[in-house]
């Protein structure tokens, strides 16, 4: 029985017989000489197959295969300069696991993207999706090593909530046995405001819901927040903890997926060497300012918009903080600025390249009236809210959080513009399948 191993193990083992389990990438043959790609999720490797090698039987299988048939090859490993990923093997044996049936749907021609979401299912094998998820692994380790050097307790929070959250406007409903309606969670932040006082440092990393009707390349209804949650932290911590992550994030994947990234998804990699702290800061006064003398219609008051983010992004090279955002255009969970009541201790995090923003982070409100007047103010139902407001009568203590975009920000590492081929398989508008 020859070894078997993964393509990328290949390197060590030049000079020995083994075996590759995988899938065919493509196939070409001369009559007497067949090369065949094969793929295994780790790597494609070369096998060239010669008439006179082989037996009869195992020569004749070649005409029995298709694009993205599983397979068993055999042979011995060699280094050679020119063959994709460095090593070849000279095949002695070729076994089909699984062929495929009738015309594999993907083939290297282009297809539009309503075509590929239908097929996603299969539209993930091919080399760039597979780099994006590596990538997306890559960013979830890196985020996990980060905060567990820096102290922080992985809580992971309910996904299933009573009517509690973001804003009641984007909530998905489902019933709830004899309790009514529950809602699929838009944030873990207000229960890991719980967790914080119990832990100090505290993170949820998973899947949060919006019912947002948008389409753009920046939406998904299910995408992934990581949201650490950090005691005795104010406004300015929290910055520092968020460039301090993202530079981290940025030099991890660089290192780790290289070549993913500059051969396969062609990324520009001076653009990812300039994230460096310190990230540039504007107030949102000055971002407002800024913008309108670029053009934009904004009033003070608004929210951000993606042209106004893209615009504000422009002046950088690196990812920039927008701050203290007006009262009315953020969430009413956020700690009142002191010198200036209209606005509140919030953050932005404006990626550059025009992908907006990654980050939305603040300091909590931690005064029990002020909470409860903003909860009165927004209309939320003020009784799904006890346990929250129980933190502002138990021990108040000042802190702070954000939320970081999973699918954002590999966009922005890949350079891909779209979110939705930065998760398995995107949830939008008007695609529940595959
Ligand atoms: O709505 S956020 O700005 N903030 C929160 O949910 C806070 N509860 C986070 C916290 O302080 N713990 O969303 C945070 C980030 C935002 O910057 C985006 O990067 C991402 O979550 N986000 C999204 N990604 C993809 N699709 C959609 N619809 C989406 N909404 C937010």
């Amino acid at each position: 029985m020859t070894e078997h191993v993964q393509i990328r193990e290949l390197a060590e083992h030049v000079g020995d017989d083994v075996s590759v389990l995988g899938w065919v990438h493509n196939l070409r043959s001369s009559g007497k000489v067949a090369f065949l790609i094969v793929r295994d999720g780790t790597g494609l490797v070369q096998g060239v197959m010669s008439a006179g090698d082989v037996s009869p039987e195992v020569w004749e299988r070649l005409e029995g295969l298709d694009y993205e048939a599983s397979v068993k090859v055999g042979g011995s490993v060699r280094e050679d300069e020119r063959a994709p990923g460095g090593y070849e093997l000279s095949l002695t044996d070729l076994e089909i696991v699984g062929p495929s049936a009738e015309e594999y749907p993907i083939q290297l021609k282009e297809h539009g993207v309503d075509f590929l979401l239908e097929h996603r299912h299969l539209w993930l094998r091919t080399p760039r999706q597979v780099a994006i998820m590596r990538v997306r692994d890559e960013v979830v380790k890196a985020i996990r090593d980060f905060l567990y050097e820096q102290g922080f307790v992985n809580v992971d929070t309910p996904i299933l909530t009573g009517s509690i959250g973001e804003s009641a406007g984007t909530l998905f409903e489902t019933e709830y046995f004899d309790l009514g309606a529950a809602y699929l969670a838009q944030t873990g932040q207000l229960y890991n405001e719980a967790t914080a006082a119990a832990l100090g440092r505290v993170y949820c990393f998973g899947p949060t819901f919006r019912a947002e009707k948008s389409k753009t390349r920046r939406h998904l209804t299910e995408f992934w927040m990581l949201e650490p949650e950090i005691a005795w932290c104010d406004s300015e911590c929290n910055m520092r903890i968020q460039e301090g992550l993202v530079c981290y994030i940025v030099e991890r994947a660089v290192e780790r997926c290289r070549d993913l990234l500059e051969n396969e998804l062609e990324r520009d990699l001076s653009k990812l060497a300039s994230a460096r702290a310190p990230f540039p800061r504007l107030s949102y006064s000055e971002a407002i300012e800024r913008v309108q003398s670029l053009g934009s219609s904004i009033q003070w008051g608004d929210d951000l918009g993606a042209e106004d983010e893209t615009l504000v992004a422009q002046d950088y090279d690196r990812p920039v903080f927008v701050y203290n955002y007006p009262k009315q255009a953020k969430a009413f969970y956020m700690k009142e600025n002191p010198d200036d009541p209209r606005t509140v201790l919030c953050d932005d995090l404006i990626a550059p390249e025009g992908y907006g923003e990654i980050i939305g982070g603040s300091q909590r409100e931690d005064d029990y009236d002020r909470l409860l007047a903003r909860i009165r103010e927004e209309g939320l139902p003020e009784e799904a809210y006890g346990w929250y407001l129980d933190l502002r009568r138990y021990g108040t203590y000042p802190h702070s959080g954000f939320g970081l975009g999973l699918e954002r920000t590999v966009a922005w590492i890949c350079g891909v513009p779209h979110i939705r081929e930065c998760i398995a398989f995107p949830r939008t508008l008007n695609r529940l399948y595959p």
